[in-house]
Protein backbone atom coordinates (compact mmCIF):
# COMPACT_ATOMS: atom_id res chain seq x y z
CA UNK A 1 0.00 0.00 0.00
CA UNK A 2 1.37 3.17 -1.06
CA UNK A 3 1.62 5.70 1.60
CA UNK A 4 -0.09 9.54 1.36
CA UNK A 5 2.77 12.19 -0.46
CA UNK A 6 5.45 13.35 2.05
CA UNK A 7 4.52 10.72 4.60
CA UNK A 8 6.14 8.21 6.41
CA UNK A 9 5.66 5.79 9.80
CA UNK A 10 9.66 6.14 10.17
CA UNK A 11 10.09 8.25 13.75
CA UNK A 12 13.86 8.86 14.94
CA UNK A 13 13.75 10.33 18.26
CA UNK A 14 16.60 11.08 21.19
CA UNK A 15 16.31 7.48 22.70
CA UNK A 16 14.01 5.53 20.18
CA UNK A 17 13.49 4.77 16.74
CA UNK A 18 10.81 3.35 14.18
CA UNK A 19 12.34 2.50 10.82
CA UNK A 20 9.94 1.61 8.07
CA UNK A 21 11.29 -0.04 4.72
CA UNK A 22 9.78 2.88 2.75
CA UNK A 23 12.76 5.13 3.91
CA UNK A 24 15.38 2.75 3.47
CA UNK A 25 18.31 3.64 1.34
CA UNK A 26 21.23 2.46 0.52
CA UNK A 27 25.12 2.51 2.12
CA UNK A 28 28.44 0.78 0.69
CA UNK A 29 29.57 -1.26 3.68
CA UNK A 30 32.96 -2.40 3.45
CA UNK A 31 33.31 -6.16 2.99
CA UNK A 32 30.13 -6.63 1.51
CA UNK A 33 29.26 -7.13 -2.28
CA UNK A 34 26.90 -7.22 -4.79
CA UNK A 35 24.01 -6.53 -2.19
CA UNK A 36 21.60 -3.52 -1.18
CA UNK A 37 23.04 -2.61 2.52
CA UNK A 38 20.95 -0.40 4.71
CA UNK A 39 22.64 0.47 7.77
CA UNK A 40 19.49 0.81 9.73
CA UNK A 41 20.39 1.17 13.18
CA UNK A 42 23.92 2.55 14.55
CA UNK A 43 25.95 4.98 16.78
CA UNK A 44 25.00 8.18 14.46
CA UNK A 45 21.48 7.79 16.01
CA UNK A 46 22.70 7.32 19.57
CA UNK A 47 23.34 3.47 19.86
CA UNK A 48 26.28 1.30 20.76
CA UNK A 49 25.27 -1.51 17.74
CA UNK A 50 25.15 -1.37 14.59
CA UNK A 51 22.26 -3.41 12.86
CA UNK A 52 22.79 -4.07 9.08
CA UNK A 53 20.42 -5.43 6.83
CA UNK A 54 22.11 -7.15 3.54
CA UNK A 55 19.70 -8.52 0.59
CA UNK A 56 22.33 -10.36 -1.94
CA UNK A 57 21.94 -10.66 -5.32
CA UNK A 58 23.40 -13.95 -7.05
CA UNK A 59 27.48 -13.75 -6.76
CA UNK A 60 27.06 -11.61 -3.86
CA UNK A 61 29.41 -12.40 -0.73
CA UNK A 62 30.04 -10.83 2.60
CA UNK A 63 33.83 -11.15 4.08
CA UNK A 64 34.45 -9.89 6.95
CA UNK A 65 38.41 -10.25 8.88
CA UNK A 66 39.26 -10.37 12.80
CA UNK A 67 38.80 -7.60 14.51
CA UNK A 68 37.63 -6.16 17.70
CA UNK A 69 34.05 -6.34 16.60
CA UNK A 70 31.65 -9.46 16.87
CA UNK A 71 28.16 -10.01 14.57
CA UNK A 72 25.40 -11.86 15.05
CA UNK A 73 23.29 -12.61 11.84
CA UNK A 74 19.87 -13.86 11.11
CA UNK A 75 19.12 -15.32 7.39
CA UNK A 76 15.03 -14.01 7.18
CA UNK A 77 14.40 -15.61 3.48
CA UNK A 78 16.83 -17.25 1.13
CA UNK A 79 20.16 -19.26 1.82
CA UNK A 80 23.78 -18.88 1.50
CA UNK A 81 27.35 -20.98 3.03
CA UNK A 82 28.69 -19.76 5.93
CA UNK A 83 32.26 -20.04 6.89
CA UNK A 84 33.57 -18.47 10.76
CA UNK A 85 37.26 -19.34 10.86
CA UNK A 86 37.24 -22.66 9.79
CA UNK A 87 33.48 -24.21 10.48
CA UNK A 88 31.46 -24.24 7.59
CA UNK A 89 27.71 -24.42 7.23
CA UNK A 90 24.97 -24.17 4.59
CA UNK A 91 21.79 -21.44 6.34
CA UNK A 92 18.47 -21.60 5.38
CA UNK A 93 15.80 -19.16 6.42
CA UNK A 94 15.94 -19.22 9.62
CA UNK A 95 19.19 -19.82 10.06
CA UNK A 96 21.55 -17.66 12.62
CA UNK A 97 25.64 -17.08 13.68
CA UNK A 98 27.49 -15.73 16.31
CA UNK A 99 31.04 -14.70 15.14
CA UNK A 100 33.17 -13.66 17.78
CA UNK A 101 35.71 -10.62 17.58
CA UNK A 102 38.47 -11.77 16.42
CA UNK A 103 37.31 -14.48 14.43
CA UNK A 104 37.22 -14.13 9.96
CA UNK A 105 33.92 -15.12 8.64
CA UNK A 106 32.00 -15.13 5.02
CA UNK A 107 29.17 -15.51 3.29
CA UNK A 108 29.08 -16.49 -0.01
CA UNK A 109 26.52 -18.11 -2.85
CA UNK A 110 23.70 -16.66 -1.50
CA UNK A 111 20.62 -17.28 -3.55
CA UNK A 112 19.02 -14.18 -5.27
CA UNK A 113 17.15 -12.70 -3.07
CA UNK A 114 18.60 -14.21 0.48
CA UNK A 115 18.12 -10.73 3.63
CA UNK A 116 20.51 -11.18 6.36
CA UNK A 117 19.92 -9.17 8.87
CA UNK A 118 23.50 -8.43 11.08
CA UNK A 119 24.30 -7.46 14.62
CA UNK A 120 27.79 -5.98 15.20
CA UNK A 121 29.23 -4.44 18.68
CA UNK A 122 32.90 -4.23 19.92
CA UNK A 123 33.25 -7.13 22.47
CA UNK A 124 33.27 -6.00 26.01
CA UNK A 125 36.33 -8.23 27.22
CA UNK A 126 36.22 -9.25 30.87
CA UNK A 127 40.06 -10.19 32.32
CA UNK A 128 40.26 -14.03 32.79
CA UNK A 129 37.07 -14.67 31.10
CA UNK A 130 37.73 -16.83 27.53
CA UNK A 131 36.12 -15.45 24.54
CA UNK A 132 32.94 -16.69 23.21
CA UNK A 133 32.45 -19.76 21.00
CA UNK A 134 31.49 -19.44 17.42
CA UNK A 135 27.70 -20.63 17.11
CA UNK A 136 25.68 -21.78 13.84
CA UNK A 137 22.32 -22.32 14.14
CA UNK A 138 18.71 -23.09 12.87
CA UNK A 139 15.94 -21.17 15.00
CA UNK A 140 13.39 -22.56 12.09
CA UNK A 141 14.04 -25.93 14.32
CA UNK A 142 13.49 -24.44 17.53
CA UNK A 143 10.24 -24.49 19.44
CA UNK A 144 10.36 -21.49 21.83
CA UNK A 145 9.62 -21.95 25.57
CA UNK A 146 6.43 -19.34 26.92
CA UNK A 147 7.94 -16.10 28.15
CA UNK A 148 7.12 -15.62 32.05
CA UNK A 149 4.69 -18.48 31.70
CA UNK A 150 2.43 -17.13 28.93
CA UNK A 151 2.14 -19.74 26.25
CA UNK A 152 0.90 -17.38 23.72
CA UNK A 153 4.27 -15.24 24.09
CA UNK A 154 7.12 -17.60 23.11
CA UNK A 155 10.58 -16.75 23.14
CA UNK A 156 13.71 -18.71 21.45
CA UNK A 157 16.66 -17.33 22.66
CA UNK A 158 19.28 -18.27 20.02
CA UNK A 159 22.76 -18.02 21.49
CA UNK A 160 23.92 -19.39 24.73
CA UNK A 161 23.42 -16.97 28.08
CA UNK A 162 26.24 -17.40 29.55
CA UNK A 163 28.99 -14.59 30.66
CA UNK A 164 31.41 -15.11 27.87
CA UNK A 165 28.68 -13.74 25.57
CA UNK A 166 28.18 -10.03 26.31
CA UNK A 167 25.23 -9.85 23.63
CA UNK A 168 21.75 -11.86 23.19
CA UNK A 169 19.67 -12.75 19.98
CA UNK A 170 16.61 -13.74 20.25
CA UNK A 171 12.93 -14.26 18.80
CA UNK A 172 9.82 -13.56 20.11
CA UNK A 173 6.61 -14.58 18.40
CA UNK A 174 3.19 -13.67 19.71
CA UNK A 175 -0.56 -15.39 19.23
CA UNK A 176 -2.76 -12.46 18.24
CA UNK A 177 -3.69 -10.63 21.21
CA UNK A 178 -0.89 -11.80 23.35
CA UNK A 179 1.31 -9.02 24.92
CA UNK A 180 4.30 -8.42 26.84
CA UNK A 181 3.07 -8.86 30.20
CA UNK A 182 3.95 -5.40 31.72
CA UNK A 183 6.19 -2.44 30.15
CA UNK A 184 9.57 -2.73 30.52
CA UNK A 185 12.22 -0.50 31.37
CA UNK A 186 16.13 -2.15 31.64
CA UNK A 187 19.51 -1.20 31.04
CA UNK A 188 19.58 -3.13 28.43
CA UNK A 189 19.74 -1.81 24.73
CA UNK A 190 17.46 -3.11 21.73
CA UNK A 191 17.52 -3.55 18.24
CA UNK A 192 14.91 -5.09 16.68
CA UNK A 193 13.26 -6.13 13.12
CA UNK A 194 10.19 -7.18 12.68
CA UNK A 195 9.85 -10.79 10.93
CA UNK A 196 6.20 -11.30 10.61
CA UNK A 197 2.86 -10.33 11.25
CA UNK A 198 1.65 -6.90 12.88
CA UNK A 199 0.47 -5.33 16.68
CA UNK A 200 1.54 -1.88 18.06
CA UNK A 201 4.47 -0.99 19.94
CA UNK A 202 5.05 1.68 22.79
CA UNK A 203 7.79 3.30 22.76
CA UNK A 204 8.55 5.65 25.83
CA UNK A 205 5.12 7.69 25.82
CA UNK A 206 4.49 6.93 22.05
CA UNK A 207 2.54 3.93 19.87
CA UNK A 208 3.74 2.46 17.12
CA UNK A 209 1.55 0.47 14.79
CA UNK A 210 4.43 -1.67 13.63
CA UNK A 211 4.73 -4.61 10.29
CA UNK A 212 6.95 -7.12 9.18
CA UNK A 213 9.89 -5.13 8.16
CA UNK A 214 9.61 -2.52 10.45
CA UNK A 215 13.35 -1.98 12.39
CA UNK A 216 13.39 -0.14 15.82
CA UNK A 217 15.84 1.06 17.98
CA UNK A 218 15.35 1.27 21.89
CA UNK A 219 17.70 2.66 23.75
CA UNK A 220 18.82 2.16 27.32
CA UNK A 221 16.01 2.66 30.07
CA UNK A 222 13.35 3.16 26.98
CA UNK A 223 10.06 2.31 28.00
CA UNK A 224 8.75 -0.90 25.92
CA UNK A 225 5.92 -2.84 25.36
CA UNK A 226 4.35 -4.87 22.57
CA UNK A 227 0.60 -6.28 21.71
CA UNK A 228 -0.03 -8.67 18.87
CA UNK A 229 -2.82 -7.60 16.58
CA UNK A 230 -4.75 -9.10 13.54
CA UNK A 231 -5.38 -12.48 12.43
CA UNK A 232 -1.80 -14.19 12.57
CA UNK A 233 1.09 -14.36 14.53
CA UNK A 234 3.79 -11.11 14.77
CA UNK A 235 7.03 -12.25 15.48
CA UNK A 236 10.14 -10.33 15.94
CA UNK A 237 14.20 -10.52 16.19
CA UNK A 238 15.94 -8.85 18.95
CA UNK A 239 19.53 -7.71 20.23
CA UNK A 240 20.50 -7.01 23.29
CA UNK A 241 23.09 -6.39 25.07
CA UNK A 242 24.07 -8.72 28.50
CA UNK A 243 25.99 -9.94 31.36
CA UNK A 244 28.28 -6.89 31.86
CA UNK A 245 28.95 -4.97 35.16
CA UNK A 246 26.58 -2.21 36.25
CA UNK A 247 30.13 -0.05 36.99
O1 LIG B 1 14.43 -9.51 26.39
C1 LIG B 1 13.76 -8.50 26.48
O2 LIG B 1 14.15 -7.51 27.11
C2 LIG B 1 12.41 -8.44 25.77
N1 LIG B 1 11.40 -8.97 26.64
N2 LIG B 1 12.10 -7.09 25.34
C3 LIG B 1 11.22 -6.83 24.33
O3 LIG B 1 10.66 -7.76 23.70
N3 LIG B 1 11.03 -5.54 24.03
MN1 LIG C 1 13.22 -5.60 26.55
Amino acid sequence: MSLPFGQTRTRVAARHALIAPDGHVNSSVPGITGATTVIVINAAMGARFAQVLATFETGGRADFAGSEVETAGYFETGGASLRIGTEKAKCGPGGFFFAPAGSDWSITAPKAGTRVTLFQKIYQVIAGLSAPRAVIGDAAAMKGRPFLGDPAARLKVLLPDVPEFDLAMNIFTYQPGATLPFVETHVMEHGLLMLAGQGVYRLEDSWYPVAAGDAIWMAPYCPQWFVAMGKTPASYLYYKDVNRAAL
